[in-house]
């Protein structure tokens, strides 16, 4: 991005003209646009506009990832934002369902544009179907409570306030009913935009991110219905930390989508309601942050911290076509708590800048696939009962790609010396049933397969859950000249509740 210099000498010569500090935006100077007099922006000191004009407008409001269009207006208006809880039950992992409490029914919730100096007329409602109360605090408001104690309904009831947007910036929105940290880690939180009066600099892309972190009852991808565990969350210890309130969201088919030669740009909130999030996107420099949402953009910056109930603004161009994938660098948040999303990128191949080569699988294992229908075939047949060997194998395969091909290939051969195959194993085929409690526990030290000694470690593979490993094995074993049979769940789900077998004697 380069920045034009006529508008700041511009502004330089009517600053020397007025002879006085008004407080210019770093925004005046990206979009170019004709500076206001002097006195007339740059937050809430002058960014009160004078009255609405023209007729009320709607807000359009959106669910991630996508953003409403620019408002387009060049005065203020008065704007009226419907905004409606809903308490859903939704999947937050693979077979996994958890009670989220939403601003329009998203994690996170509809994202509100507005411009600075519009007068923002607020309709909260609260749907009839839900079982408590709730309320919403605009970080974007001046006011006690941005709005808390205004906005309050019951179930059934429907609460209005009157706000007007006297700073520009991106602001989180969240729930502040009692107990205030319960709504924010269910899921109430979202992001309001108050365009500069100029606007924002024209983009090919604007998409719309939120990280949070979330408490269940079960382990980190445990089945079922899962409730929120107080306990986890006051100890500040999330099951899941995840971008738009499920895990893959943005990922396989859902990833955010562009063009090389586009320049996109994000609108990441961090709802919390603990951590603070390390943002990064694996491949990408972002070429521009409005760090904290606010007015000033930084260059050039790699991996950018967004508080709990802060934001930020990222831009960048996009030159080589390929997967990118967004993350907490916080890394075991990405890969083992689901903070892990991504945007996809076609175009043709830029050489010159990146030589190829896809890496993804490598970096984000089962994650990488377009998408896991075969797995979820399988969870949804499992729990009916009627789940045949043949899924298992379907559902094991696309699993074993990513997590067990990393070392031991694609083809289950191995690499002499250093990962022993899989691939007609006579390890496997002394004991079928061993190969469990290699994946649950790792194994190190001396193991000889197929004539070869193998001296190195084989981490636990403690991320996957009983019918993922049981179903990758059950793929093992069919394949590659391996002796057949099957692998339950349940199987799995014993030698995993039983103590680690003594590690064999070396010698
Ligand atoms: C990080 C690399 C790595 C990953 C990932 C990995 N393994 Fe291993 N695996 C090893 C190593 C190294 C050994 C040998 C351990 C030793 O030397 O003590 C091994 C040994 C084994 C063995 C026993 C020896 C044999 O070849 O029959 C089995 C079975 C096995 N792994 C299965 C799996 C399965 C299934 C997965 C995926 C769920 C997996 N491994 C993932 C590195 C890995
Ligand atoms: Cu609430």
């Amino acid at each position: 991005m380069k920045r034009l210099l006529l508008p700041v000498l511009a502004i330089s010569v009517l600053l020397a003209l007025s002879g006085c500090g008004r407080r210019m935006t770093d925004a005046d100077m990206q979009t170019g646009s004709t500076p206001l007099p002097a006195g007339e922006t740059g937050g809430s000191e002058h960014g009160d506009f004078g009255p609405p004009q023209g007729e009320p407008v709607h807000a359009v409001l959106t669910s991630p990832p996508n953003v409403p269009p620019a408002t387009g207006r060049h005065a203020p208006a008065k704007v009226i934002v419907e905004l409606e809880v809903r308490e859903v039950e939704k999947e937050i992992s693979e077979g996994v369902t958890y009670t989220f409490w939403t601003f329009g029914g998203t994690v996170p919730g509809s994202f509100i544009r507005v411009r600075q100096g519009d007068t923002v007329e607020f309709h909260l409602k609260n749907h009839p179907d839900n079982k408590m109360p709730h309320n919403i605090d605009l970080h974007g408001v001046t006011g006690p409570g941005g709005g808390a104690a205004s906005s309050f309904a019951a179930p059934g009831h429907e609460a209005q306030f009157t706000f007007k947007a006297l700073n520009a910036g991106l602001y989180v929105y969240h729930c502040a009913t009692a107990p205030v940290g319960m709504h924010v880690a269910n899921g109430m939180y979202g992001l309001i935009l108050i365009e500069p009066p100029q606007g924002l600099e024209p983009v090919d892309r604007e998409y719309y991110v939120m990280q949070g972190d979330f408490y269940t009852a079960g382990k980190y991808r445990e089945k079922g219905h899962q409730a929120f565990d107080m306990e986890k969350a006051i100890d500040e210890r999330p099951t899941y930390v995840l971008f738009n309130g499920a895990e893959g969201a943005l990922t396989g088919d859902k990833a955010l989508k562009a063009k090389t030669n586009e320049t996109v740009r994000l609108f990441v909130g961090n709802g919390g309601p603990n951590l603070v999030s390390s943002f990064h996107v694996i491949g990408e420099i972002f070429d521009k942050v409005w760090t904290e949402g606010g007015s000033k953009a930084q260059e050039n910056v790699q991996t950018t911290l967004i508080p709990s109930g802060g934001a930020m603004i990222a831009q960048f161009h996009m030159e080589v076509p390929g997967t990118y994938i967004l993350v907490d660098h916080s890394i075991f948040r990405a890969f083992n708590k689901g903070a892990l999303g991504m945007i996809k990128a076609e175009g043709p191949d830029r050489k010159d800048i990146y030589s190829g080569k896809e890496v993804d699988s490598m970096y984000v294992g089962d994650r990488a696939l377009p998408n896991l229908a075969s797995v979820s075939e399988a969870t949804a047949a499992a729990a009916t009962g009627n789940l045949t060997k043949e899924q298992q194998e379907k559902a094991g395969g696309a699993l074993f790609n990513g997590t067990c091909s990393t070392c031991h290939q694609p083809d289950g051969k191995g690499l002499p010396g250093v990962f022993p195959p899989l691939a007609k194993s006579d390890f496997i085929a002394a004991d079928p049933k061993r190969p469990i409690d290699i994946v649950l526990h790792g194994h190190s030290g001396k193991i000889t397969v197929n004539g070869q000694d193998y001296d190195s470690v084989m981490p636990p593979m403690t991320q996957l859950n009983d019918d993922g490993i049981a179903n990758i094995l059950t793929f093992v074993l069919n394949s590659w000249g391996n002796p057949g049979g099957r692998i339950s769940a349940d199987e799995v789900a014993k030698a995993r509740a039983a103590p680690a077998a003594p590690a064999p004697a070396a010698h």
